[in-house]
């Protein structure tokens, strides 16, 4: 009984170290450029002795940035890490090797890197030193803060987070298209704050010409950190006078277009800084591929991507089950029958009672509720 005791709070204490790694991982997300946000926490008898996690631009590793933080109390020490600890030579050698130099006695981890170049590899290299290694623990924490980089790596495409903001009665604009303010300031934080932890912010045209928005994270201390603003803009209707288009030197600016959109628009577009990216048409119905869209995406580099509307281009990634999540705002107040549908015309019952969603959490922000 005693030794079930004990490997009860053994297993209790690495969970929760291994929630602090999650938790220090995911100060990088939107910031470590393709390279997964992993956290690592190096701990001996019982005290944190190092912690880290993947820098800016996704270097130093998150094991290697612990590691020199805990200098020599690493010997002996048990490393807790969301993802398997690499063993290819990158940028730099692998992390493998520095755990094993630096003497750590026990790695734990949540999951494999399904990237080709570790694969089990870094496991298996650790084991071969004769370091106890332990996988999966808080796997599904780690298998949601790395979602981007899975798919990535398994289906070519960035995760997709879809923000939608309704009124009362499941609205997102007045008649004639005329926007609204519908969320209060707590959630729309909330919304910058997913900005910032996303690689790059999505919007149909349609959006831009309604709304003029900038797509930015103007948290303060946190505008460095906006992320990519990209616009389907099929046939390069974007104003020269857009806020997007203003502001595409200081924060990127990819617009997707059709491959035969205007060879003359498309210049004076770069020319203005944006960057015109040209992918297919959809064979079934008007506007771009959005799996090509979502493919060429992750071909650059975003694995986070969040799609902020408007009506048309969320009910396309309802509809073709391109989002993996959905940040569904509602406020108290309503617009009123002839205001303009979240969906398109789809109702929103094809989100809240479609089998192919559930609920994760609910939550109330302010006056709205999340
Ligand atoms: C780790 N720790 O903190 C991260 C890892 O281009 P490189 O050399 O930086 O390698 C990138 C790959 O390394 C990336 O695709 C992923 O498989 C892994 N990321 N590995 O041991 C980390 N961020
Ligand atoms: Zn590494």
């Amino acid at each position: 009984l005693a030794t079930e005791k004990a490997a009860k709070a053994g297993e209790a204490a690495d969970r929760r170290f291994m929630q602090l790694a999650l938790a220090l991982g995911r100060r990088g997300l939107g910031r470590t450029g393709t390279n997964p946000a992993v956290g690592a926490v190096l701990v001996k008898d019982g005290v944190i002795v190092g912690r880290g996690w993947t820098q800016d631009g996704g270097r130093p590793h998150a094991e290697v940035e612990a590691l020199r933080r805990a200098g020599e109390a690493a010997r002996g020490a048990t490393l807790y890490v969301t993802l398997e600890p690499c063993s290819h030579h990158g940028r730099s050698p692998p992390c493998a090797d520095a755990i094993i130099a630096a003497g750590i006695a026990r790695v734990v981890s949540a999951i494999e890197d399904p990237n080709p170049l570790v694969g089990g590899q870094g496991h298996d290299r650790l084991r071969a030193a004769g370091i106890a290694v332990e996988i999966g623990v808080c796997a599904e924490e780690a298998t949601r803060d790395h979602a981007g980089h899975l798919l990535r790596i398994s289906a070519h495409r960035p995760h997709v987070t879809l923000k939608l903001a309704v009124s009362a009665d499941g609205k997102i604009a007045a008649a004639g298209h005329q926007p609204v303010a519908i969320t209060a300031e707590a959630a729309n934080a909330r919304t910058h704050l997913l900005r910032a932890r996303s690689d790059a912010v999505l919007v149909g045209i349609g959006t831009v010409l309604a709304d003029d928005p900038e797509l930015t994270c103007r948290l303060p201390g946190m505008t460095a950190q906006s992320p990519i603003r990209v616009v389907l803009d099929r046939s390069l209707r974007i104003p020269a006078t857009s806020k997007l288009l203003h502001s595409a030197r200081t924060t990127p600016l990819w617009l997707m277009a059709s491959e035969i959109a205007e060879a003359a628009t498309a210049a004076r577009l770069g020319a203005a800084g944006a960057e015109v990216v040209h992918v297919a048409d959809c064979a079934a119905a008007p506007g771009l591929d959005l799996p090509a869209v979502l493919h060429a995406l992750s071909e650059k580099g975003v694995t986070r991507l969040l799609v902020e509307g408007g009506a048309r281009v969320a009910a396309a990634f309802v509809t073709q089950r391109l989002a993996d999540e959905i940040w569904l705002w509602r406020s108290e107040a309503a617009i009123g029958a002839d205001g303009l549908d979240a969906l398109d015309g789809l109702p929103l019952t094809a989100i809240t009672d479609s089998p192919h969603w559930r609920v994760r959490s609910t939550e109330r922000v302010g006056p709205d509720t999340l």
